[in-house]
């Protein structure tokens, strides 16, 4: 898979996939991600990449021509199966929206900034729009290393167990159950019995019972989707 993400502060992004799991998935050649500066596709003498919004009104607006410039380099050098713009406006994140990105080969993430983009972007180029969740962020750059995170994980060979990913919270709707690891007491606190039996059939209702206690409990909107 390979993702071009735009954006005016593209350092801002870097480190995240220059560490631990997406760092490895890149040097395995499983994911490549390719930054894309805006300020490098502005035109007039100034490289000015923002305006004042016709009509008035507070804030600057990311103009259509770098953009579309930038954009359509890209557009011109292999085909994209998706364009994405980063704002609070758009769809919510959520797992099946990951597991669905995870599946093709080349996408464009777009980060907003300031007060947002020229509409005649969206129009030219965007084919889908993706927030984070219901609050604001400075720009899309952080958003779209939640993105790229949630989809890279998910291509083959990216974590070492494949199983991993299978049994995330929110791959079947429900959350964790809880999880342990030796000593089997600490401060009286004591790992529940069935995880010790070895008996494998107890362990996995057990741990199917608590997805379902704790999952009614904190997010009980999950099995109301389905
Ligand atoms: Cl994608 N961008 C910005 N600026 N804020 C957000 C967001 C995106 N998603 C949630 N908040």
């Amino acid at each position: 898979m390979r993702i071009d993400i735009i954006s005016v502060l593209p350092d801002l992004m870097r480190s995240p996939f220059e560490t631990s799991i997406l760092k490895r998935a890149m040097e395995k050649g499983l994911a490549e991600v390719h930054f894309h500066n805006v300020r490098d596709f502005a035109t007039n003498k100034h490289r000015q990449i923002d305006d004042a919004p016709y009509g008035g009104g507070a804030g600057m607006v990311m103009m259509v021509e770098p953009l579309d410039l930038c954009i359509s380099k890209l557009k011109s050098e292999r085909h994209y199966d998706e364009i994405i713009y980063m704002t609070p406006d758009g769809e919510t994140l959520n797992q099946r929206i990951a597991n669905k990105l995870s599946t093709v080969e080349n996408l464009i993430f777009l980060c907003g900034h300031y007060k947002g983009i020229d509409q005649r972007v969206r129009d030219l180029h965007i084919t889908k729009e993706i927030s984070i969740g219901d609050y604001v962020l400075t720009g899309g750059e952080l958003a779209a290393c939640v993105l790229a995170d949630s989809i890279i994980r998910l291509l083959p060979g990216v974590l070492n167990d494949e199983q991993s990913a299978l049994t995330d919270s929110f791959q079947d709707d429900l959350l964790s159950y809880p999880i342990y690891t030796r000593p089997d007491v600490y401060k009286g606190l004591e790992v529940p019995k069935v995880l010790l039996s070895g008996n494998f059939q107890a362990i996995e209702d057990w741990q199917h019972d608590e997805a379902i206690r704790i999952t009614t409990e904190r997010r009980p909107d999950l099995f109301e989707k389905k």
